[in-house]
Parts: structure tokens; C-alpha cells; sequence
């Protein structure tokens, strides 16, 4: 899954207007991505939130210039309204980051038979990241995704994506204690998501603390090998050509 963020503030890859987003996604088709997700919000630590117009001026260009492609395209957002208006514009997914958590989010993806990603989040974006606690963090963030993906489908949704929401209300050492943990989410009926692009943790972990976000790439690419290797059906890329190829070379080595 490749993202296109058509925002101005996004922790990494933004500043790109709806016509720039649109080039920037057919590169990513090219480089090899099967979904597009495209995003009109940013969701970074401390990024406040947008009005659902100024949402919809972003992203609705995008996805209607990407008509005709063969792109699968997800719409990142956690408004039913912008969800809504992106479906009928011709996205076939809804990525949302708050996980359904919303009543009206959850009965528009049954209504329009439209299958969701449901992602983990402790609070919302503009705190998320001050002090999240868990008393038992797999047992949560586990426990949350696999009762929300119960009441999803018991609604009607008619299918859905499991992500334990790297960097979203969590410490480095959460972040890493779910990712060890990967096998578990992915023995759950359900296929799962992973998205650790760029994030900051990986700038600690890799030695490059004061890097910019594009600078690790290779860190990012490491870890969404070991996501793969642990049963993740998704992973979700900046940079899309370098993770075709990393994980091209690990299914020829596995396959042999
Ligand atoms: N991470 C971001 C945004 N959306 N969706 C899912 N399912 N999983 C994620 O880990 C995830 C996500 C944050 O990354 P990015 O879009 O690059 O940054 P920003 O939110 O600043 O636009």
C-alpha cells in the first residue's frame, strides 16, 4: 500500500497539492503498489484537525483523477462524511485510524458494502503521544482489533483489516512489544495491515535519531520485512519501489 498524503503538514511526504498528489500516486502504481491510500489529514503526534470541506478539496481530486487506473484505492480518514464522499467518487476502502470507533463510520462501510481497516489508537492525534499507558498492551490493542472486527462484520461491513497502529498512543517499547508480537494478530481470522513508514521510533532504533523522515527508508524497510515474514498481508509504504524489491527477494527466498 503506497501513501498519498495531500496535506501540508504530514510528518513525511506532504506539502503536496491535489495535482502533485496525483502524479506522485501514478509513480507509485508504477513503482509496484496494489492499493493507493490516500490521505487529506495528517494524523502525526500533535497535528490538529481539519474541517470535512477542506478534507474533501484534497483528496476528492485525487481519487477521481485516479478513474480508470488500476489502483485499489483507500481513502485515510476518520470522518463518515469524507469516507462517504470518496466511495461514491470510486475508493474501494476505508482506512480509518480510529478504528470504527465511530457508530456512523461503521453503519455508512455497512450501508455501502464498502471493507474497512480497522487501526489501534490510544486518544486522538493531537495527545495521543504524551503519556500512553497500558497495563497489558498486546492483550489491548489485540483485544480492541479483534472485538471491533466482531462487531464490524456482525453489522454488515463485508470485510476488514487488522492494524495494531504503530506509533499511534504508544512508546517505542509498545511499538516493538506489538511487532514481536505480530505472529499472534496475524493467527486471527483476519488479514493484517502494518505501517511503521518513517516513523520516528525507527530513527532511534536504526542509529539515525536526528535524520530526516526520508532518511529512514531502509529502517522502514527492515521492519515491514520482519511484518511480512510474520504473517502481515499488507504493509503500508512511502517508499514503494525499495520495499517491491525487498520483498520480491524474501518470497523467491522463501518459496524456495
Ligand atoms: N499511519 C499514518 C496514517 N495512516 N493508517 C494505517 N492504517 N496505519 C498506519 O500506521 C497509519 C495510517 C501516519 O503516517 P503518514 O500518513 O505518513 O503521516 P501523516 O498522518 O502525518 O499524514
Amino acid at each position: 500500500m503506497g501513501i498519498v498524503n495531500v496535506t501540508p503538514d504530514s510528518f513525511s511526504d506532504g506539502g503536496r497539492g491535489p495535482e502533485a498528489a496525483l502524479m506522485h500516486a501514478r509513480q507509485l502504481l508504477a513503482d509496484g503498489a496494489l492499493i493507493l491510500d490516500i490521505g487529506g489529514e495528517s494524523t502525526r503526534p500533535g497535528a490538529e484537525a481539519v474541517d470535512v470541506d477542506t478534507e474533501l478539496g484534497r483528496v476528492l481530486p485525487v481519487i477521481r483523477g485516479l478513474a480508470g487506473s488500476p489502483a485499489l484505492i483507500s481513502i485515510d480518514t476518520m470522518k463518515p462524511e469524507v469516507a462517504r464522499a470518496a466511495l461514491d467518487a470510486g475508493a474501494h476502502l476505508v482506512n480509518d485510524v480510529s478504528g470504527l470507533r465511530d457508530p456512523q463510520m461503521l453503519s455508512m462501510c455497512a450501508e455501502r458494502g464498502a471493507p474497512a481497516c480497522i487501526m489501534h489508537m490510544q486518544g486522538e492525534p493531537r495527545t495521543m503521544q504524551l503519556a500512553p499507558h497500558y497495563g497489558d498492551v498486546m492483550g489491548e490493542v489485540f483485544g480492541f482489533l479483534a472485538a471491533q472486527a466482531g462487531r464490524a462484520l456482525s453489522a454488515g461491513v463485508p470485510g476488514v483489516l487488522l492494524d495494531p497502529g504503530i506509533g499511534f498512543g504508544k512508546t517505542p517499547d509498545h511499538n516493538l512489544a506489538l511487532l514481536r508480537a505480530l505472529p499472534e494478530l496475524s493467527a486471527l481470522p483476519w488479514p493484517v495491515l502494518v505501517g511503521a513508514s518513517r516513523k520516528k521510533f525507527l530513527g532511534a532504533l536504526s542509529g539515525n535519531p536526528q535524520g530526516p523522515a526520508d532518511s529512514r527508508d531502509a529502517a522502514s524497510l527492515a521492519l515491514h520485512l520482519h511484518a511480512a515474514r510474520c504473517g502481515a498481508a499488507l504493509v503500508r509504504v512511502h517508499d514503494v519501489r525499495s520495499h517491491v524489491q525487498g520483498l520480491r527477494v524474501q518470497a523467491a527466498l522463501e518459496s524456495a
